[in-house]
C-alpha cells in the first residue's frame, strides 16, 4: 500500500528551516500538489525513498545521471579522490584531464573554464560575451531557463513557469531592460529584431533543445537563423546545453543539428552527478577570461577534485562506450512511441516530444514549439498523470515544463512496466 507518511512529517519540519521545505522550488511539489517524496537512495533506474517506495526514475537528478545512480566506476573514483583531501583551490592534473575529455566531445569547446553550476556557467558565459564585444544587451528566448542569474530570470521556463511567475522580483530593472525575450523557434523574430539593433547586441543565449518548457526541439532553421544573425553583426552565440548536452548526441545539441556555437554551457552531466559545470568555446573568445584577459571570473571550488574525479569517471566510460548513446536513445524512442500509442487507443490528446534521450509527454492535441503552446497543455490532465504514475513507482518531473531521462539502466521490463501503468493513467483521465 503506498504511503509518504515519513515524507509528509519530513517535509512538514524541513518547512520550518528552509522556503518551500526545498532548496529548489520545482520540488515542492506545489504545482501538482501532495508531497514530494523525501529521498533516501538510488542505484541503477531506481530511486528510493524515507517509507521505502521505490520508483522508476525518470528524472534523473534532472538529467545526468546518464549511466544510472550510483554507477560503481563513479563511486568508486569518488571514493578513491576523497581520501586525497576534498578541496584543494590550486591547480590540479585532473582538469586538464577533464578538460581534453570534454573537449573530445564537443570540439567547439577549445577552451574552458570550470564553475560548479549551470548557474554559474551561463552567467559567466554572458559575461565574457559583453565583455568580448563591449556591449550590453542580450537576448533570450521565452521558457527557455538558464538558471537564477540576474539577467536571465526574465520570462525563463523551469521553475518560474511551474509557478506562474513571469519574471523574480529583485532583478533589478537595470538588468532586466539589457534582456531582450523573444519567443522559442520564431526565426522572424530574431531577423527584425538584429535588422533594428543588431550592433547593441552582446549575445543571443539559447537552450538549443528547450528542456525548461518542457522538451521543445528547434525547428528547422531556428538554431541556423541564430548562427548568422550573430555572425553578421557581431554578437556571440551562447548554446546552454546544460540540459540537452550529452542527451541530444554524444556532441550534444550541436553536434546533431550541425550549428556550432561560440560558446557552450554544459553542468550536471560533465561531473557524473556532482556539483561541476563548465563554459567554454573560441580561444580567442574564452582569452578574454581572467587572468588571460580582463573579464574577471573564479571560484575555490571550482575544478574540485572530488567533482573532477566524478566528471572523469562519467566522460571516460562515455567514451569507452560510444554505444551507451545509441542505448539509451532507442530505450526512450521506444518509449515515447509506446505511450504515444497508449495515449491514442485509449483517446487521450497526448504529444510526446523527444530529442535524443529527453522527452516530456505533453496533454494537447498539438506539437509544442514555445511556450505558449507549453502552457496551453491540460494541466489538469498533467497531475492525474503524474499522481497516477508516482503512486504506482513511477517517478516523472514534477511539473509539465520539465524534461524527463533515460539512463543505460532502464531495462525492458522498466519500459513495459511503464507503458502499463501509463495506460492505465490515461484511461483514469478519459475517466
Ligand atoms: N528546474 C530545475 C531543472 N530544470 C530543477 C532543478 C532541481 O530542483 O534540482
Amino acid at each position: 500500500m503506498f504511503s509518504l507518511e515519513k515524507s509528509k512529517q519530513a517535509f512538514a519540519e524541513a518547512r520550518t528551516y528552509m522556503p518551500g521545505g526545498v532548496n529548489s522550488p520545482v520540488r515542492s511539489y506545489r504545482s501538482v500538489g501532495g508531497n514530494p517524496p523525501f529521498i533516501s537512495s538510488a542505484s541503477g533506474s531506481r530511486i528510493y525513498d524515507i517509507d521505502g517506495n521505490e520508483y522508476i526514475d525518470y528524472v534523473l537528478s534532472w538529467g545526468p545521471m546518464i549511466l544510472g545512480h550510483a554507477n560503481p566506476e563513479i563511486v568508486a573514483s569518488i571514493l578513491e579522490a576523497i581520501p586525497r583531501g576534498t578541496s584543494y583551490g590550486a591547480p590540479t592534473l585532473l582538469e586538464t584531464e577533464v578538460a581534453k575529455k570534454i573537449q573530445a566531445f564537443y570540439p567547439s569547446m577549445e577552451m574552458v573554464r570550470m564553475v560548479n553550476s549551470g548557474t554559474e556557467s551561463t552567467m559567466s558565459a554572458l559575461r565574457l560575451a559583453r565583455g568580448y564585444t563591449g556591449r550590453d544587451k542580450i537576448v533570450k528566448f521565452i521558457g527557455c531557463y538558464h538558471g537564477h542569474s540576474d539577467s536571465l530570470l526574465v520570462k525563463a521556463g523551469s521553475g518560474l513557469a511551474t509557478f506562474g511567475v513571469p519574471d523574480s522580483p529583485g532583478v533589478p530593472t537595470g538588468v532586466a531592460e539589457d534582456t531582450i525575450t523573444l519567443p522559442y523557434n520564431d526565426s522572424d523574430a530574431v531577423r527584425q529584431l538584429f535588422e533594428a539593433h543588431g550592433e547593441s547586441i552582446a549575445a543571443i543565449i539559447v537552450e538549443p533543445v528547450a528542456g525548461n518548457m518542457g522538451c521543445v526541439p528547434p525547428v528547422e532553421g531556428f538554431l541556423e537563423t541564430l548562427r548568422e544573425v550573430t555572425t553578421e553583426h557581431g554578437a556571440v552565440l551562447i548554446f546552454d546545453e546544460v540540459m540537452c548536452g550529452f542527451r541530444s548526441s554524444s556532441g550534444g545539441a550541436q553536434k546533431y543539428y550541425n550549428v556550432i556555437p561560440d560558446l557552450t554551457c554544459l553542468g550536471k552531466i560533465v561531473g557524473g552527478g556532482l556539483p561541476m559545470a563548465v563554459f567554454g568555446g573560441k580561444k580567442e573568445m574564452m582569452s578574454s577570461i581572467a587572468p588571460s584577459g580582463p573579464v574577471y571570473q573564479a571560484g575555490t571550488l571550482s575544478g574540485n577534485p572530488v567533482a573532477m574525479a566524478a566528471g572523469l569517471a562519467t566522460l571516460s566510460m562515455l567514451q569507452k562506450y560510444p554505444n551507451a548513446f545509441r542505448q539509451v536513445e532507442e530505450s526512450t524512442e521506444a518509449l515515447c512511441q509506446g505511450l504515444e500509442a497508449a495515449a491514442k487507443e485509449v483517446g487521450v490528446p497526448v504529444v510526446v516530444q523527444r530529442v535524443g534521450s529527453m522527452f516530456t509527454l505533453f496533454f494537447t492535441d498539438k506539437a509544442v514549439h514555445n511556450f505558449d503552446d507549453a502552457s496551453a497543455c491540460d494541466m489538469e490532465a498533467f497531475k492525474t498523470f503524474f499522481h497516477y504514475n508516482l503512486e504506482r513507482g513511477i517517478y516523472y518531473a514534477a511539473s509539465q515544463y520539465e524534461s524527463n531521462f533515460l539512463s543505460t539502466c532502464h531495462s525492458d521490463q522498466d519500459l513495459a512496466y511503464t507503458l502499463q501503468i501509463a495506460k492505465e493513467a490515461f484511461q483514469a483521465i478519459k475517466g
